[in-house]
């Protein structure tokens, strides 16, 4: 079925041009928004013939950019025989509409675009339900002015309110096979999410989780290769991943991790998205440390940061620690130097975030400092005490001999042993979260956990937050 994308585009068919109304006199920001449409065109695969920049202090409503803005764009499609125009705003249906018959090219907007490259890099049924179910919720409310207009070029009734033209039928007729259609592949999607959601908790419940995430190209999957055993796809490209991976990370000492990889972040992500993707992002959501990795050689750091928090505060990840990684550090001289020559990025990164780690994933720098981290986070807090087992458990006594530094053993006459260990407190959890029978002290292994760590005399208020059932017991 036609969707109503008010009529297909095949993007990489045609020459395009990018427009780019500014609405600030925000000048970084601005050219970070632009080199960032002309990647993201890159990645769709357009042949970028031209570009067009305006200042105004607010969009004009019909057009979005204004009268003579328009006429000059009409005139460089046509010298440049450009069939597409891109523009890095969001416009509204009736924009479009009135552009698309000024210019006489099709027009799509930077969320159009994104959707567009999301829809051919999914490989999973969920990626791919998910980018579907965006699509259609996107370009539903573009079916009244795909038909309005149809209505006209058509000559048909004049379509207005109170009329019932042939378009208004026609749009009836769309609106219910589009709700069907929804329904239909919302549930689908349902039932994979269902799964992947137990899957998760249950990950969480028997290892320690910790999660890559940052902004598309700031080499997540590179790291997540080189950190694991590997397997995600890496490259030069914006959203190469659209799904989640999830593999073990050896810490040392025979302490593992499970670490995840998945899709990046970008700024004004079109909200649809944002709604669909948040399963995808619920191994980061459910995670005990957030990694994330900045490209610490990008001119847009910065903003990139920014965007990464936001998303994360956005998505509920927001009650475990975080470590932010400063990657790519070994092209910060070749990226970019600033004016003066002095480059010290790193510098006033470590100030402002003063636990963030520098690292390559690339020559493999700082990887042995983040691994002892996050060991230390999966430790949690160490103290030494006696444990006493029964010899019978054999998986417990192993666990500890392999990951905890024993100081003593001792064999008592009851077929137990006694060890003395330097445990951290997540270990101890562990163990006892896997039924493992103890005492800690000679006390029953809970109490015994108690009077080590004691709670703190009165617990903080709780917060009424969507996700607490996630939250790290650190
Ligand atoms: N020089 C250098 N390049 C790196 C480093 N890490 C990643 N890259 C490069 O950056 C590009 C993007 O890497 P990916 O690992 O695909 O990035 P990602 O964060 O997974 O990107 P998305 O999946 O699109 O969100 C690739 O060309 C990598 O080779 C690094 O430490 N140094
Ligand atoms: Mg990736």
């Amino acid at each position: 079925m036609e969707t109503g994308r008010h009529g297909e585009v095949d993007i990489r068919a045609e020459p395009a041009v990018l427009v780019s109304v500014r609405l600030r006199d925000d000048d970084a920001d601005a050219d970070a928004s632009v080199r960032e449409l002309q990647a993201l065109a890159e990645t769709a695969g357009v042949r970028v013939v031209g570009t067009l920049e305006q200042r105004r202090a607010a969009p004009r409503g019909k057009t979005y950019i204004g009268k003579g803005k328009v006429e000059e764009l009409a005139a460089m499609c046509r010298e440049l025989s450009a069939k597409v125009a891109i523009f890095d705003n969001e416009l509204a249906p009736s924009q479009i509409q009135e552009l698309e018959k000024a210019l006489a090219v099709k027009v799509i907007d930077r969320s159009e675009l994104i959707l567009d490259i999301f829809a051919n890099r999914a490989t999973t049924r969920q990626a791919q339900l998910q980018v579907e179910i965006a699509q259609l919720e996107y370009t539903a409310p573009r079916l009244r002015a795909m038909w309005s207009h149809l209505g006209q070029v058509t000559g048909g009734a004049p379509v207005g309110v109170g009329t019932r033209g042939p378009g208004e039928q026609q749009l009836e007729i769309d609106r219910r096979i589009v709700k069907a259609k929804l329904d239909k592949l919302r549930r689908e999607l349902g039932e994979i999410e269902a799964r992947r959601s137990r899957e998760v908790l249950q990950r969480r419940e028997e290892h320690f989780t910790a999660a890559l995430v940052g902004y598309t190209n700031a080499g997540k999957s590179t790291l997540f290769n080189r950190l694991t055993r590997g397997g995600a796809f890496a490259a030069d490209k914006l959203f190469a991943t659209l799904g989640t991976r999830v593999e073990q990370w050896n810490l040392g000492g025979g302490n593992a991790a499970m670490l995840s990889d998945t899709v990046g972040f970008i700024q004004r992500l079109p909200h649809h998205l944002v709604a669909s993707f948040r399963a995808t992002l619920e191994d980061a959501i459910a995670s005990h440390v957030v990694l994330i990795v900045l490209d610490a050689s990008d001119r847009s750091a910065l903003m990139q940061h920014e965007t990464v928090t936001e998303v994360l505060d956005e998505i509920g990840a927001s009650t475990q620690p975080r470590i932010l990684l400063l990657n790519k550090c070994d092209r910060m001289r070749e990226s970019w130097i600033p004016e003066d020559g002095a480059d010290r990025r790193l510098e006033e990164w470590m100030a402002r975030v003063p636990d963030a780690v520098p690292i390559s994933a690339v020559t493999g720098q700082g990887l042995d400092e983040l691994a002892a981290r996050v060991l230390a986070l999966m430790k949690g807090d160490t103290r030494t005490c006696v444990l006493s087992l029964a010899l019978s458990e054999g998986r417990a006594v192993d666990f500890l001999e392999k990951r905890v530094p024993v100081r003593e053993r001792r064999w008592t006459d009851d077929g137990r042993v006694e060890l003395t260990v330097e445990i951290g407190r997540r270990q101890l959890e562990q163990l006892l979260s896997g039924g493992a029978r103890m005492t800690v002290d000679g006390l029953p292994a809970h109490e015994g956990l108690r009077s080590l760590w004691p709670p703190p005399p009165r617990a903080a208020p709780v917060r009424e937050r969507p996700h607490d059932s996630f939250a790290v017991g650190e």
